[in-house]
């Protein structure tokens, strides 16, 4: 897919650049932006032009993120922690990172943040139910617990300052679903594309929540309450069915099959004890 937008933006932050969903957006979203920052506590490969700034960072240091933030318009927050770890590896990066983030967003004028939120904030309902964004979280890990801070610190930072957030609960963005409940959480690069983009022009988003799954058959999230963003994915997993149910059948209490969250849920406990 490639963006319709006009540079609506002077200058565009994306923080986790080096990762599998930043180097795709690093690409996807250069025609949104005058100028793309880019950021990341890992080695990023060189500018593909000069409308790159590649700015390395890490969001446990809040000098470093001040600086890292100042003179942008709108930051898409991909940066930080992407699986269960001990609450200790999360704290820095995801923790302490996304207050980094807002407490800049504040101090330099930044209006709007797309937040790369979490199906793992949900992950302990069941993969038989249907819920929407108003449903009460039940993170499945520390991860999920994480995310689920970085969406009240949306909430807070729009109530107290008018900071406008989209927070967008990741299904499975991968190239392909990687197994039998990714059929339901699959997120393409184009429709994940597609979403950011709306999230950073859509009007009015205050703190939006929105799942981010493409048009999957099962898919178990309802994004009634994101209908102001005007996402309509347009991939889907079935395309690959014939290929995920060549994998081995799990039990059927595994928690690939029963959690929406699926192995998150059974992550832990930590440290031996
Ligand atoms: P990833 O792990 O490939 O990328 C995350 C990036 O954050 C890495 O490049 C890493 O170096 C960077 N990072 C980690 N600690 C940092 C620190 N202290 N300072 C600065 N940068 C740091 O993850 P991926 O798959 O690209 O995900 C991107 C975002 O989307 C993450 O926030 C993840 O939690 C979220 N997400 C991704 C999903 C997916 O299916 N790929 C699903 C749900 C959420
Ligand atoms: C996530 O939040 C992770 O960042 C990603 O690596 C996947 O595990 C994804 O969720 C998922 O639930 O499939």
């Amino acid at each position: 897919m490639t963006t319709t937008s006009t540079h609506r933006f002077n200058r565009l932050l994306l923080t986790g650049a080096a990762g599998g969903l930043g180097k795709v957006l690093r690409l996807r979203l250069k025609g949104c932006a005058e100028v793309l920052r880019i950021s990341d506590i890992s080695p990023m490969s060189p500018a593909i032009s000069p409308q790159e700034e590649i700015v390395p960072c890490d969001l446990a240091d809040k000098s470093a993120v001040h600086a890292l933030v100042e003179g942008v318009d709108a930051i898409v927050h991909f940066g930080g922690v992407s699986v269960e770890r001990p609450f200790e590896e999360i704290l820095g990066p995801n923790i302490c990172g996304v207050f980094h983030i807002y407490e800049a967003a504040r101090r330099h004028g930044v209006k709007r943040i797309i937040f790369a939120s979490s199906n793992h904030v949900i992950g302990f309902y069941k993969q038989d139910q249907t819920i929407d964004a108003h449903a009460q979280r039940r993170p499945d890990s520390y991860y999920g617990l994480s995310k689920s801070y970085g969406e009240d610190m949306a909430t807070f930072y729009f109530d107290r300052y008018g900071i406008e957030t989209v927070s967008i609960r990741i299904g499975s963005s991968f190239p392909e679903p990687q197994n039998r409940r990714m059929m339901s959480t699959w997120l393409s690069f184009d429709d994940l594309t597609q979403l950011v983009e709306r999230a950073l022009y859509a009007p009015n988003v205050g703190h939006t929540v929105v799942y981010g799954a493409s048009n999957n058959l099962n898919v178990w999230w309802d994004n009634r309450f994101a209908a102001h963003l005007g996402f309509e994915p347009k991939d889907s997993s079935e395309v690959f069915r014939d290929k995920v149910e060549a994998q081995p059948m799990p039990a059927a209490n595994d928690p690939n099959m029963v959690y929406q969250g699926g192995a998150f849920v059974a992550a832990g406990p930590f440290g031996g004890e």
